[in-house]
């Protein structure tokens, strides 16, 4: 092999674009390398559905890429001369194939990302670093938007979003209808009598996949069907997932946002955080075709419906990023409650009498997937009522959820979720007891516990643990103009009822693994 201009071109997990520049023209001298390595299936426990996911996404990606005559090395998991590290792996194929120079997509994870600049920085032969030319906006620009400011409100985000890249708006840069944000439109309970939509899923053979991971003895958590993996692992699937999301639910998305119900684990939710994360599709394809959709079909698809759909991609999804790229790495030891609680064992098997835990745990383990609602108001409020520490609540979300990848996880666990940025992404704790569970889902017609007991036997323990937080956080919750009234609430609560609430909080969290 001759050593004259020799590139290597390293591709993530997560970096599968094939829409990208990279890809537009077949060049001899480059060769491109994807590798299933041990530093990436290890750094969490992940979801035996996400290493899958990841593989056969990549080893599918090779094969389009071979298809069009690029040359690609691929790596597999238990190839002899794995050396398990990005590093390392690069480091010996320079050696062997004489490479001239190495270059790389941004990583999306700060990990990799240190990992890789400070690899490149010894490396002796050049280096050139390229945008994975996915997102809307580049790492900084959240950061450039707020600059000199103390919040970062979201909303600001997104209109600013909105405008720039002209989604929704009209030719004077106002919202279509009058308005940035119909939130008030969406958000119902599902009716007794609905028919549950049954999802468009996959049946993908991925057994050699599975047995792989098996052999190379890596410890993942959850269930998978190998012979029907339920995922796309490619463009093509993906796409076909979009489409049916646009044709089958968009129509409702808004409206049932926040519904759960048992038996429905993802009701009018798209399930393209997975492709979208790992760059099978791009957040702008999925948005173009939802508007597409509506403006086809705007007798059925209403424009609250689109605008929450969009709001959640070039809003939240942009946003998350953003905060990430501006706060991390400090913002991954943040622990404004100082909570230390352990997570209690039932979070990795859904053993728990709680109806809705159990429900969300169990499609999590099943499914590798819960949607936004289970995981906000659901896994997360417990988690936060409970005092658990944000290390361990991080370390569940980040494993369990085939679409967790630290930047977009962390900013919702820690920040949204668990309040523990002090209000960073949010500006009050999201928190409740059953009086919100029941009213977005059916879960406490079937539970164990009584929703409306605060104290005594078989009282739901979100109530008590509710007022047990407040309580607990006085200081740092009282001065929230937001938060304020909930303790006019509480202190108008006769003395006798209040102690009994914190002994009854008390007495759950001192038994949390038997709940
Ligand atoms: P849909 O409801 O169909 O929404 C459409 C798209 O909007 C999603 O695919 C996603 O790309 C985007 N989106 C919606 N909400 C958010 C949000 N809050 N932040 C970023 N993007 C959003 N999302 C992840 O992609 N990875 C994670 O690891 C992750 N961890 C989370 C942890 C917690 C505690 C919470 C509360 C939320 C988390 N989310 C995460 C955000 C959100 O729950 C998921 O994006 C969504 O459930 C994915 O399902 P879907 O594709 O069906 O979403
Ligand atoms: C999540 C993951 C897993 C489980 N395995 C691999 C892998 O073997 N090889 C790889 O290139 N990427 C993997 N990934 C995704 C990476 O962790 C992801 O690219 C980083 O988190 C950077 O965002
Ligand atoms: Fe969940 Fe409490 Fe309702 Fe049971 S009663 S489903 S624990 S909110």
């Amino acid at each position: 092999m001759s050593i004259k201009n020799k590139t290597l071109r390293l591709i993530l997990g997560d970096q599968l674009n094939i829409n990208h520049s990279w890809f537009a023209t077949v060049d001899s001298n480059v060769t491109y390398v994807l590798m299933e390595i041990k530093s990436e299936t290890d750094y969490a426990k992940h979801h035996i559905q996400k290493v899958i996911g990841i593989f056969a996404a990549m080893q599918d990606f090779a094969k389009e890429l071979q298809q069009q005559h690029h040359d690609v090395i691929y790596i597999h998991l238990n190839d002899e001369n794995n050396l398990h590290r990005f590093d390392e792996n690069i480091l010996s194929l320079i050696d062997k194939y004489k490479f001239t120079q190495f270059e790389y997509l941004l990583p999306d994870e700060y990990r990799v990302d240190e990992h890789l600049k400070a690899f490149t920085q010894k490396l002796i032969i050049p280096t050139k670093v390229y945008d994975t030319e996915h997102f809307y906006s580049s790492r900084n620009e959240l950061g450039d938007l707020f600059d000199g400011k103390k919040t970062y409100l979201m909303e600001t985000f997104y209109r600013y979003m909105r405008k720039k890249h002209k989604v929704l708006i009209d030719n004077e840069s106002k919202p279509l209808h009058g308005k940035w944000n119909f939130d008030e439109d969406n958000r119902q309970k599902l009716p007794k009598a609905h028919k549950p939509i049954i999802p468009f899923v996959f049946s993908n053979d991925v057994t050699e996949i599975e047995t792989e991971i098996i052999t190379s003895k890596i410890k993942t958590i959850g269930n998978v069907n190998s012979k029907n993996f339920i995922w796309p692992i490619n463009r093509k699937q993906s796409l076909e997932l979009l489409d049916f999301f646009t044709t089958n639910c968009l129509q409702l998305f808004g409206t049932f946002q926040d519904a759960m119900a048992p038996n429905e684990w993802s009701v009018y939710h798209s399930r393209l955080s997975f492709s979208m994360n790992i760059k099978l599709i791009s957040p702008q394809e999925v948005i173009d075709k939802a508007i597409v959709a509506y403006n086809k079909n705007p007798e059925e698809i209403a424009f609250h419906q689109l605008e929450g759909f969009v709001r959640q991609i070039i809003g939240w999804r942009e946003y998350m990023r953003g905060i990430y790229w501006l706060k991390i790495p400090e913002y991954a030891s943040l622990n404004y409650f100082e909570h230390d609680a352990k997570l209690p064992k039932w979070f990795w098997t859904g053993e728990t009498k709680m109806n809705c835990l159990k429900d969300a745990i169990h499609q999590s383990l099943d499914f590798a997937y819960a949607h936004h609602i289970q995981r906000l108001m659901v896994t997360g409020n417990f988690a936060l009522l409970a005092g658990i520490h944000p290390d361990e609540v991080d370390a569940w979300y980040l494993g369990i959820y085939i679409d967790a990848f630290e930047w977009v996880e962390i900013t919702n666990t820690r920040g949204m979720s668990q309040f523990a940025d002090g209000g960073i992404v949010g500006t009050k704790p999201y928190v409740s007891t059953a009086a919100y569970i029941n009213k977005m889902s059916s879960y406490c017609s079937g539970c164990y516990y009584d929703k409306n007991k605060k104290i005594g036997e078989k009282a739901c323990p979100f109530n008590s643990l509710y007022w047990n937080f407040y309580h607990r956080h006085e200081n740092k919750l009282a001065i929230n103009p937001r938060i304020g009234m909930m303790y006019n609430v509480w202190r108008k609560m006769n003395e006798e009822t209040r102690n009994e609430m914190l002994e009854q909080a008390h007495y759950y969290l001192k038994h949390i693994n038997e709940l």
